[in-house]
């Protein structure tokens, strides 16, 4: 297990569609396992395979608040390979979404507030669930990922600029002295 690097905007590999995993092998339970340790280490709700740099169709989700305070956090770790949206609502919902690949930027994206999710889960069994909430936008968020594909470009392009900007000046202020 190991915590690893989280690749952010603009790098061009977060604009890569990642490929369908073919078979559940140890290399796959390994990338998930170092995910979840990514995420958690983060702390982040989501993460997409490609934000460690690994074109892969995988995803880990886990909606616990990653800032609990005292005590142990409830883990409820999920891990989806190869997932798909099978349908989607025609009514959307806007959420104040962030990206550990855009750090410390948010802004509202609306998205269908329900869909039907298929994938595979770690022991090879296809799976299928309607949901919604917040694991139905954090799902739509990483399979966007996996096509390459930032909340920034579900934006205006005003708000965009907005958000670009702002991290432009988080970096900036934050850079290592
Ligand atoms: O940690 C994350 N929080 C979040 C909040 C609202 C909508 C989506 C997300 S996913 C994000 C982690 C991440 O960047 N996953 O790709
Ligand atoms: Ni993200």
């Amino acid at each position: 297990m190991a915590v690893r690097e989280i690749i952010e905007v603009p790098d061009p590999r977060l604009r890569e569609k990642s490929a369908p995993v073919d078979a559940i092998d140890d290399e796959v339970r390994s990338l998930v396992s170092d995910m979840f340790e990514t995420m958690y280490a983060a702390p982040g709700i989501g993460l997409a395979a490609i934000q460690v740099a690994e074109p892969r169709r995988v995803v880990v989700i886990d909606l616990q608040d990653p800032e609990v305070e005292g005590g142990e956090p409830v883990r409820r770790p999920r891990a989806f390979i190869n997932p798909e949206i099978v349908w989607a609502s025609d009514r959307t919902v806007p959420y104040n979404e962030g990206c550990l690949s855009i750090p410390e930027q948010y802004a509202e994206v609306d998205r269908p507030d329900r869909v039907r999710a298929r994938w595979t889960d770690l022991e090879g069994q296809v799976r299928e669930e309607e949901m919604d909430g917040l694991l139905c936008v954090c799902l739509q968020h990483e399979i966007d990922h996996l096509d390459g594909v930032l909340f920034t470009d579900r934006l205006s392009r005003l708000k965009r600029e907005m958000v670009m900007k702002k991290l432009a000046k988080y970096r900036a202020a934050n850079k290592a002295a």
